[in-house]
C-alpha cells in the first residue's frame, strides 16, 4: 500500500500531493549525487540496499533518485520532489539532505527498515514536500552514569533518534554512582568509578575511553547528531570523591553509592583543589568534543549552600567559555548572571521559574525539558514496570500536548533554543529498556521541536505514529504499545 505524502513524523511544512505522479524504486534505479552530496548519497544507498536488495549504484551521472544542494535554503531545510520520472532531494546543506532521506524512508513501506530483502512494492507517493525546522536544537539525553550503555548501544540509539530529525544527544556522563568518561589527568575517576559494581544496584562496570568517546562522536556526526557531554557538578559527585578523597571537605573518601538518592554530595566551593580538578576535566572534555556545548550539570545541589553554589558556578562558567564551549547547565545555574552564550536547561514541573525568565530577559537561549512533558523515564501508566513517577505519569498525548514557547512566563519563541527529552537510567538495564521508554514518546517531542505549531494536531499525530509500529518491529526496536495509538 502506498503511503500518503504527508504521513511523516515530524509533520512536514508544506505538503503538495500529486495523485497522478508516483515513483517506484526498482532493480534499475540509480542514485545521482551532485557535488557535495556524496556522503548522504552513500548513506541513502546503505539504508535502501538491505531491504530492497537492489544495487542502487551511486555516481555523478543520471539516476532516478537525485541529490543536490541549494544555497538558497537554510542548512537543515530540504525539498523532496517525487514525480513519475524520478525523485529529487534538495538540501540547503548535507544535513538538510539527510533529513530529506529520513522523510523518504518513512514514505516507503515499513519493510524498508528490515535487514534482509523483502518482496514488496517500493512505490513512493507523488508530489512535493518543502520542510524546515522550527527550532535548531532537538535533543535527547541518555544517563550513562546510573546504568552504563556500551558504544554500540549508544550508536544504535543515535540511529533511532535521527529518524525523527533529532540532532543532539546529551550524554549524562557522571553522577554519584559512576564516572563514565576517561580523564587522562585524573585516571582514577574511571579506573575506580567506572569499575565493577558502579551502577544503580551494583550493575556495571563501564566507561568510555577517550577513543570510545571519539568513536561515538564520529558516528553521531554521520547521522548529523551533535554530542553534548555533561559533567554534573557541584552535586552528583560521589563517584569522583570515592576516586579522589581530596575533593571532599575532610579529605576522607565517602562510601561508594549504588542507591538512587540525590542531593547528598558536593564539591567544595572554598577549596582550590576543586577548581584545579574542574579546570582539568573541562579542558579535556572540551578538547575531545567538537560540538559547541559543554554541560556542567548544576542540578539538585542540596548539599551545597546557596552562596557556595553561586561561587562555584561563577568560577566554572568562565572555564567553559575559555576552552571555547557554550556552557549548558540545568536551570538552577541561572541563579547567577550567565554569560551570553550560556544555555539553561529548564527541567522542573513548576509553572514558572524566576532564574530562567531572568536569563531569557538578558538574552540567553533556553532549552526546554519540563519533566512533566519530556522526561522519558517517567512511567507511562501506574503499572509500567520501568520508570519513576515523581513528575507524574506521562502518556503520549501528554508528551505531545504542550508548546515550548508557552511553557514558562518570560520565555517565548525568541528565547527558546529548542527541546530535549531526557532519559534517566535508574530503572533501566538494557537497550531494550531504553527503547521502550523512548518510543513512542520521543517522536512527540521531535514533532514539537521541528514542526510549526499550526501543523501539529493530535488526531493526525496518533494516526502517523501508528505507522511507526511496523517500522520499529522491522528494525527490532522495542516500543511501548501505548493504548491511545491505533497501532497498525
Ligand atoms: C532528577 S532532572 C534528576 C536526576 C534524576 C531524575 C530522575 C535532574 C536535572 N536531576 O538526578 O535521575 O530526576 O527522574
Amino acid at each position: 500500500m502506498t503511503r500518503e505524502l504527508g504521513d511523516v513524523i515530524p509533520a512536514p511544512g508544506e505538503v503538495r500531493p500529486d495523485a497522478a505522479a508516483r515513483f517506484t524504486i526498482g532493480d534499475g534505479t540509480a542514485i545521482s549525487a551532485a557535488a557535495g552530496t556524496e556522503q548522504v548519497a552513500a548513506y541513502l544507498a546503505d539504508v535502501l540496499r538491505p531491504a530492497t536488495g537492489f544495487a542502487l549504484p551511486v555516481s555523478d551521472g543520471p539516476g532516478g533518485i537525485g541529490l543536490r544542494l541549494d544555497e538558497a535554503l537554510d542548512d537543515e531545510e530540504y525539498r523532496l520532489e517525487i514525480g513519475t520520472s524520478g525523485v529529487t532531494l534538495t538540501g540547503g546543506a548535507p544535513v538538510g539532505l539527510f533529513h530529506a532521506v529520513q522523510t523518504l524512508r518513512q514514505l516507503l513501506p515499513a519493510e524498508v527498515f528490515a535487514a534482509t530483502p523483502q518482496p514488496v512494492d517500493w512505490t513512493l507517493p507523488g508530489g512535493t514536500i518543502a520542510d524546515r525546522p522550527r527550532f535548531g536544537y532537538r535533543g535527547a539525553m541518555l544517563d550513562v552514569a546510573r546504568h552504563f550503555f556500551t558504544v554500540d548501544e549508544v550508536k544504535s540509539y543515535v540511529d533511532s533518534l535521527a529518524q525523527f530529525k533529532i540532532n543532539h544527544l546529551h550524554l549524562h556522563l557522571t553522577d554519584d554512582q559512576g564516572w563514565r568518561l576517561e580523564i587522562e589527568s585524573w585516571p582514577k575517576l574511571t579506573a575506580i568509578s567506572g569499575g565493577d559494581g558502579t551502577g544503580v544496584d551494583g550493575t556495571g562496570p563501564g566507561f568510555y575511553t577517550r577513543a570510545d568517546y571519539t568513536e561515538i562522536i564520529a558516528y553521531a556526526a554521520t547521522r548529523f547528531v551533535t554530542i553534548v557531554p555533561e559533567i554534573d557538578m557541584p552535586g552528583h559527585v560521589n563517584a569522583a570523591q570515592v576516586a579522589y578523597p581530596e575533593l571532599t571537605a575532610d579529605g576522607v573518601a565517602p562510601p561508594q553509592r549504588t542507591d538512587v538518592e540525590v542531593g547528598y554530595s558536593s564539591l567544595v566551593a572554598g577549596k582550590e583543589e576543586t577548581y584545579a580538578f574542574v579546570d582539568d576535566v573541562v579542558r579535556e572534555v572540551a578538547a575531545l568534543t567538537p560540538g559547541p556545548y559543554l554541560h556542567i550539570g548544576g542540578d539538585e545541589a542540596q548539599a551545597t549552600t546557596a552562596e557556595d553554589y553561586r561561587a562555584f558556578i561563577e568560577r566554572v562558567l568562565p572555564m567553559v567559555t575559555r576552552y571555547g564551549k557554550r556552557p549548558m547547565g540545568w536551570h538552577e545555574m541561572a541563579a547567577v548572571d550567565l554569560p551570553a552564550s550560556a544555555v539553561p536547561q529548564f527541567w522542573r514541573i513548576e509553572a514558572a521559574d524566576e532564574g530562567t525568565a531572568r536569563a531569557a530577559a538578558r538574552g540567553n537561549k533556553v532549552l526546554m525539558s519540563p519533566a512533566d512533558r519530556t522526561y522519558l523515564d517517567m512511567k507511562y501508566t501506574a503499572d509500567s514496570s520501568l520508570g519513576l513517577d515523581w513528575a507524574g505519569l506521562l502518556d503520549v498525548e501528554k508528551a505531545y500536548g504542550w508548546d515550548p514557547a508557552e511553557r514558562l512566563p518570560g520565555v517565548g519563541e525568541e528565547s527558546v533554543l529548542g527541546v530535549e527529552a531526557p532519559l534517566w537510567s535508574e530503572t533501566l538495564r538494557s537497550l531494550a529498556d531504553v527503547q521502550t521508554m523512548t518510543f513512542p514518546r520521543l517522536p512527540a517531542i521531535a514533532e514539537i521541536g521541528w514542526s510549526r505549531r499550526e501543523h501539529r494536531d493530535w488526531e493526525s499525530f496518533r494516526r502517523r505514529l501508528a505507522a511507526c509500529g511496523p517500522r520499529w518491529r522491522a528494525q527490532g526496536v522495542a516500543f511501548h504499545p501505548a493504548p491511545e495509538i491505533p497501532w497498525a
